[in-house]
């Protein structure tokens, strides 16, 4: 099946083929800046994803991913409006992160500020070569509020995002790959393609298992190591006693699955 559907006002569009997702933010003329509308629409299609889809890939039409927070809807705002601003892209992204389906970016171009929160809130990113990071907040009056104070943090440490706030640091693809802001890097026009390989492969675990490692790995990072431990038992225990993962398992055993090897 091969489905495609523009939501109102294109902002995002969705394309389904098979188990794959593709979903695209849609606002190239003003380089993908994340209003409230778009983020909106973003997390409807989240929300309505068919349950056959296995794994999203998110990108960005234009040249660019996203330059961030649409600047024109804080330039009034009130410090409470703000303080909801914030929390509805924590709502969006926290559904995504923790969703059902595993999500892979393809990024290329910028990808600063509420575009790199944006980016951090996915499981697997590819950068193309033409990508750049950036957090402009400093040299703009602003402060992180998409959730990148908490999520690329995490990805490259307190550190690097002080110095890249402070300074207007903007790192490269090859840069961002070295210290853990993307996991891939490709030739320009060429993400995709990796996408795509890689998806297949997501879509092909049990969904219990895709289920423990969106679900249970972080919340497990964040728990003391004697209840991370516990989570972590329960978690395998269930895994293991699925029907499917015996049949994986006695695969591999019977010599009917494949071995593992370096790709
Ligand atoms: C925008 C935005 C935006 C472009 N909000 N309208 N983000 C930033 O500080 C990045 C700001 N953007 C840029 O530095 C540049 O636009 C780019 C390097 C990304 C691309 O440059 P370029 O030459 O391709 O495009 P442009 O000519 O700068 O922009 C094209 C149009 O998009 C133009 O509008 P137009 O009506 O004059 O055509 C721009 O005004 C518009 N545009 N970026 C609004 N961000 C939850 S907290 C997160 C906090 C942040 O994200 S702070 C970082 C904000």
């Amino acid at each position: 099946m091969n489905e495609h559907n523009t939501l109102a006002e294109s902002l995002v569009t969705l394309t389904v083929n098979g188990e794959i997702a593709t979903i695209t933010l849609n606002r190239p003329e003003k380089r993908n800046a994340l209003s409230m509308a778009l983020i909106n629409q973003l997390r409807e299609t989240f929300d309505g994803l068919p349950s056959t889809v296995k794994v999203a890939i998110v990108n960005g039409s234009g040249d660019h991913f996203s330059a961030g927070l649409d600047l024109s809807e804080i330039s009034e705002s009130s410090s409470a409006e703000g303080i909801q601003q914030s929390f509805a892209w924590y709502n969006a992204f926290s559904k995504i992160q923790f969703g059902r389906v595993p999500v892979i970016a393809v990024l290329h171009g910028a990808v600063v500020g509420g575009g790199l929160e944006l980016a951090s809130a996915f499981h697997v990113r590819v950068a193309e070569e033409t990508a750049y990071f950036g957090l402009p907040e400093g040299q703009r009056g602003i402060f992180l509020g998409g959730g990148g104070s908490v999520r690329i943090t995490k990805l490259i440490g307190f550190s690097r995002v002080s110095e890249m706030m402070l300074t207007g640091h903007v790192v490269n693809a090859v840069e961002g790959h070295q210290i853990g802001l993307a996991h891939y890097v490709t030739a320009p026009g060429e993400g995709m393609q990796k996408a795509l390989e890689l998806a297949m492969r997501i879509a092909s675990n049990t969904a219990l298992s895709n289920f423990a490692i969106l679900n249970a790995l972080p919340l497990i990072a964040e728990q003391p190591m004697s209840h991370g431990l516990l989570t972590e038992s329960l978690m395998a225990a269930v895994t293991q006693g699925s029907s499917e993962a015996k049949e994986r398992v006695n695969a591999f055993l019977q010599k009917r699955a494949k071995k593992i090897e370096l790709t």
